[in-house]
């Protein structure tokens, strides 16, 4: 395809119209015109994303043969299948910004592009998928929420449906421990550890704090992100003080406090170096996962090979 460059003073006038399309909070469609930057921001959050949900089903499913009951096998396996379907609605999204798959894939293999840290961290107790599930989940939804209403419309249509499946992963973690935490007390401890080992890493889901995030500004104001990552994480601590009391369980940090000036809780530092070891590939299971993705992809090459012999067999000319 042959793309004509325009001249200064169309230029000028097509980034205009997008300007005063973000600023009346219309969204931008894939034919629209739009910046290269915001393309490539778009292009490298939601591939992030995809890929956040592809590998983070590897945690969780690492307990599918060993679940508890036939009921708990069944939802937790509806769940994974359903992080996979939030990858596929995800790099349809990215798709429609002019990259492929494949490309994206590759660069995800080749460790050129991130994954969410918290799928970093080890699943060593049942209880550890209730944690997942309520804290992970639910710092998810804390996050992308904001997301339906982003200013790119593929996006923001695909997080409505991704949320409300969140929410449905969200409840079934809570549920799963508050019936360990009511258990005996052997259950209530292996709860309460896994709420131990999951609470820091699940306030690192939102990145860095504002000062240090590189990326906010721009999106902010082009309304791919609707609030800061320390707004988020703050919403995210409000809302999960009152459900641990509920749960009966505690929040491993000693500093949390209830700060009437503020209206909000005060929670204590967040050990940023550990964030920052695990995105350079030093966190506890960063090989493990993506040699396991690796695996899974060359594995999985036949299927994507007789799709594409399908889809050449019954593709447009035979229609
Ligand atoms: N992990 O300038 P910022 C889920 C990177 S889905 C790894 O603040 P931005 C569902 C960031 O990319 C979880 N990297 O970046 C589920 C950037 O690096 P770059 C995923 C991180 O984009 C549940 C650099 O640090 N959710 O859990 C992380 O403005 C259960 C500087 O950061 C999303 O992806 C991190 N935690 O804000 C699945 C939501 N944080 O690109 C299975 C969409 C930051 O320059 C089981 N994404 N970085 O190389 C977002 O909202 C944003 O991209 C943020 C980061 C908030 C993640």
């Amino acid at each position: 395809m042959t793309t004509i460059a325009p001249d200064t003073a169309s230029l000028a006038a097509l980034e205009a119209g997008f300007e005063a399309a973000v600023a009346a909070d219309e969204r931008i469609e894939p034919r629209d015109w739009m910046p290269d930057a915001y393309r490539a921001s778009l292009v490298r959050q939601i591939a992030q994303h995809a890929h956040s949900e592809i590998i983070g089903m590897q945690p969780e499913a690492n307990w599918i043969t060993r679940a508890p009951s036939l009921r708990r096998k069944a939802i937790l396996m509806a769940k994974v299948q359903d992080e996979a379907g939030h990858g596929l609605y995800l790099y349809s999204a990215a798709e429609t910004l002019g990259v492929g798959r494949d490309e994206l894939l590759d660069k995800l293999h080749s460790g050129r592009q991130k994954y969410s840290s918290i799928f970093n961290y080890p699943t060593l107790t049942w209880a550890d998928v209730g944690a997942i599930g309520w804290l992970v989940d639910g710092a998810a939804i804390t996050n992308q929420v904001p997301l339906c209403r982003c200013s790119y419309g593929p996006y923001a249509r695909a997080m409505v449906r991704v949320c409300k499946e969140e929410s449905f992963h969200q409840r079934q973690g809570y549920e799963l421990l508050l019936a360990l935490s009511r258990g005996t007390d052997a259950q209530h401890a292996m709860a309460q550890d896994a709420v131990d080992r999951w609470w820091w890493p699940s306030l690192m889901m939102f990145g860095p704090p504002d000062d240090e995030s590189a990326h906010s500004a721009r999106s902010m104001a082009w309304k791919i992100k609707r609030h800061s990552n320390d707004e988020l994480r703050q919403r995210f601590v409000d809302i999960c003080v009152p459900q641990a009391e509920s749960l009966g369980l505690t929040l491993p940090d000693p500093d949390l406090t209830w700060n009437e000036r503020r209206g909000h809780w005060d929670f204590g530092p967040i050990d940023w170096d550990e964030f920052r070891e695990v995105l350079k590939g030093n966190g506890p299971c960063n090989e493990q996962r993506i040699d396991q993705r690796r695996r899974a992809h060359e594995d999985g090459a036949w299927v994507r090979d007789a799709a594409a012999a399908y889809a050449a067999k019954h593709g447009e000319g035979n229609r």
